[in-house]
């Protein structure tokens, strides 16, 4: 039998319940104890008003709510408890404090999930959703991660499984008659299957771009020079005055980031120091930073001062960018225009450009859908099925490379059991998303990253 776990399941902090959560096979002895009630044998998943009791003085700790969830049906399939205290931190942690006195410990980031799927009640990849459910940003990835929840990956996986394991029993029973090849119609319908069993993995693999935009959305920079309205548009786009803009150049010293949301995309947007040469020492600092930034964004937004001339400083902060996904952005456009920009489309020709004022908001709603523009969209809006955990991606990469590998083997004529090598592989990695695969190390690496209390 396990030991018994406890955490909070709630946030810390005041609020108007406090949840705590046991699970093992010490629950229902530590919840008799701390009832001062010898024979409380609650009815399973009903709900039941208790006083919980310090044991040792019998002062009342707090007046809580109680539902047994007997095994095997909790989500954990061991025997669960869970206490629905007043959301104090004091209490709270008293209650926490007394189950551990009585021997319970504390629980791991993850560790209820991790037992759930040691006992069989859900797999891996919907103990990962669980994760990403707490975790979405959007309602978007919030959707994705609820039908994750019930086990699409899963679903989607398994007639993959199926047909490459026939194709391995089909030729792991060649290799026990040595003494006869594999007939040639055989081989053919192995090949076929390996080709659909490919194609179908690329098409799985392709939905990541989607997902991943979805899950964890773009980064995008605004970069120019000192003054021509960077932090104008980081405002404005953002619907309040999160950065500070004035007339002076060199305003922005240190990058601002802030989130929102386009389209269910979830946008990470960077503010930045406006690049120049300077011999101001913080500011240089700023500049080197944005600098940085422009190679990790997603996009870069490069703005120019429409109611100005291009100077060289534009030109030069153009060159940089133009070799990283970019945008130009032509700010001011309520002033009269002193940019040429024809100038900007010849030097520049891909470039995408478009005009709007961050003051009076003209055009912003075009801005705001050009950031997008260049991405996956129709994927992401689309129903179907959508891979978006990179650790999944990895694994069915991996396992449409041994695929192919195989195919390419057996259709050269290469012995069973070289083939065999590359199909277990590949088995073996579409194995480890659901976890059936999946070494202890692993599983480590993946509830590490889990909350406390799930
Ligand atoms: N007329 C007009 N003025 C603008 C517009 N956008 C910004 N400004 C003005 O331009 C000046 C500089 O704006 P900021 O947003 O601080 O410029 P910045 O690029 O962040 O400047 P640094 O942080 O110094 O690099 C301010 O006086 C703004 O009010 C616009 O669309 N029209
Ligand atoms: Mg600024």
């Amino acid at each position: 039998m396990s030991d018994t776990i406890v955490a909070l399941a709630t946030p810390t902090g005041r609020s108007g319940i406090g949840v705590i959560r046991l699970s093992g096979g010490g629950s229902l002895e530590i919840l008799k104890k701390l009832t001062l009630d010898k024979d409380f044998s609650p009815q399973p998943r009903a709900a039941v008003l208790k006083k919980l009791y310090d044991p040792e003085s019998a002062d009342v700790v707090d007046e809580t709510i109680v539902t047994y969830f007997q095994s095997p049906q909790s989500f954990t399939g061991e025997d669960v408890i869970e206490i629905s205290g007043h959301g104090s931190p004091v209490v709270l942690r008293r209650i926490i404090d007394l189950c551990l006195k009585y021997d319970a410990r504390m629980a791991e980031a993850g560790e209820f999930s991790l037992r759930a799927l040691a006992n069989g009640q859900i797999d891996l990849s919907q103990a990962e959703a669980i994760r990403d459910l707490i975790d979405a940003q959007t309602v978007a990835s919030a959707k994705l991660s609820v039908r994750q929840l019930g086990g699409e990956i899963s679903h989607r996986l398994q007639p993959i499984k199926d047909s490459l394991l026939d194709i391995i029993v089909l030729l792991e029973s060649a290799l026990e008659f040595v003494e006869d090849d594999l007939p040639d119609y055989q081989r053919d319908n192995a090949l076929k299957s390996l080709t659909a069993i490919s194609d179908d993995l690329d098409k799985m693999a392709s939905t990541f771009s989607a997902g991943k935009l979805i899950r964890e959305g773009l980064r995008i920079a605004l970069v120019g020079r000192p003054n021509v309205g960077k932090s104008s548009l980081f405002n404005a786009l953002l619907g309040h005055e999160r950065a500070i803009v004035t007339e002076i150049a060199g305003t922005t010293r240190d990058q601002i980031h802030e989130r929102f949301t386009v389209d269910n995309i979830p946008i990470s947007l960077i503010d930045t120091a406006g690049l120049r040469e300077t011999s101001d020492t913080v500011e240089k600092i700023g500049v080197e930073r944005s600098r940085r930034t422009i190679a990790d964004a997603d996009l870069v937004v490069v703005m120019l001062d429409g109611s100005t001339a291009l100077v060289k400083e534009d030109i030069e902060i153009l060159r940089e960018v133009s070799a990283f996904p970019h945008l130009i952005a032509v700010n001011k456009i309520d002033l009269v225009s002193q940019i040429d920009l024809a100038q900007v489309t010849s030097e520049f020709p891909g470039s995408k450009i478009v005009r709007f004022s961050a003051k009076t908001e003209e055009n912003i709603s075009t801005l705001t859908h050009a950031l997008i523009e260049p991405f996956n969209l129709a994927e992401v809006n689309n129903a179907g099925f959508i891979v978006s955990d990179a650790r999944h991606h990895d694994l069915i990469v991996r396992s449409g490379t041994e695929i192919d590998r195989s195919y390419h083997l057996l259709a050269e004529g290469a012995s069973e059991e070289i083939v065999l090598i590359g199909l277990h592989n590949a088995i073996r990695f579409l194995g480890q998303i659901t976890g059936e695969t999946t070494t202890e190390d692993m599983l480590t690496q993946i509830f590490a990253t889990f909350c406390i209390g799930k």
